[in-house]
């Protein structure tokens, strides 16, 4: 496949789309309260909306793109790759298989992938970080696109979230999971499931307890020193104390720190981490 005319397509859930070698493109969702609508693009101040909603008591949602956001993302590109937010939570994946069936019955000889991650955040930033590392290496579309297919099996997603009650109130987890996350000083570690949900996997009382706890359901999910990718909502010194302790176990570990944009920010919420890592 000629890696000039291939382009990768994220929704805003990945946070960024920091150009490495294949350009990469954001389809921003949106936060939506009733003094403000917040596209979740690069330009957005994501420190002024965490600062907004830290003071704001009304109601709160999120939207996903329409599949025309998806089709102007995609451009004149012959080979697309377009990872969504888990396709459990959100109508992204379906707005991008929208998108990819008309740009692709416009143009039959273009080819576009659309691939759910089941997962948010970093965990997709290492499924395009993979896509782009076999585009690099040669591979055909149809090769990549076979490859995705078992990508679940070598990577995971652990959070750890100090208030769910944005997800709650948005009907993403129960109200009652929110209950017990907020009694103070209480940190819920959980997981991306198979099933691309979210599911907690303990409490813990006090951040270096979540951090150990993360670190040690990482190696339950078999992580062995590979990558990792780092979201934090405003607790840049958790991610790093993260860091740190997971340098202890595995001194090569590749590690990579980031803010969270928008859409990640509104759920995982102040305090929150995101650790997308490579199994084995
Ligand atoms: O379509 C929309 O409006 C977007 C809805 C997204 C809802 C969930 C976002 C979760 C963001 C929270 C912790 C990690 C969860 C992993 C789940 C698979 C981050």
């Amino acid at each position: 496949m000629n890696e000039l005319n291939t382009v990768i397509v994220l929704d805003s859930s990945a946070d960024t789309a920091a150009a490495k070698v294949l350009p990469r493109t954001l389809v921003p969702l949106k936060i939506i309260t009733s003094e403000k609508e917040y596209v979740d693009s690069a330009e957005l101040d994501v420190s002024a909306m965490i600062a907004d909603l830290r003071t704001y008591s009304g109601k709160s949602s999120t939207s996903c793109p329409n599949p025309r956001e998806f089709t102007a993302a995609f451009g004149e590109a012959e080979n697309i790759f377009c990872i969504t937010i888990t396709a459990s939570l959100s109508g992204s994946y379906n707005a991008a298989l929208t998108a990819a069936k008309e740009y692709m019955e416009k143009h039959p000889e273009r080819k576009v992938c659309v691939f759910n991650s089941l997962s948010t955040g970093p965990e997709i930033l290492l499924v395009a970080d993979a896509i782009e590392k076999a585009v690099l290496e040669g591979k055909s579309f149809e090769e990549v696109t076979e490859m995705l297919q078992n990508f679940h099996n070598k990577t995971g997603l652990i959070f750890m979230l100090e208030s769910l009650q944005n997800l709650a109130n948005n009907g993403r987890v129960s109200q009652l999971a929110a209950k017990a996350a907020s009694v103070l000083g209480i940190r819920v570690v959980g997981k991306a499931s198979d099933e691309g949900t979210l599911e907690q996997l303990e409490k813990c009382l006090g951040g270096k307890k979540a951090l150990k706890a993360i670190v040690a359901n990482m190696k339950a999910e078999g992580y062995a020193g590979g990558e990792v990718s780092i979201a934090h909502c405003n607790s840049e010194e958790a991610a790093s104390a993260l860091t740190a302790l997971l340098k202890k176990d595995f001194p090569e570990a590749k590690t990579e720190i980031h803010p969270c944009g928008g859409l990640c920010s509104f759920y995982a919420e102040e305090g929150g981490l995101l650790v997308g890592f490579r199994k084995g």
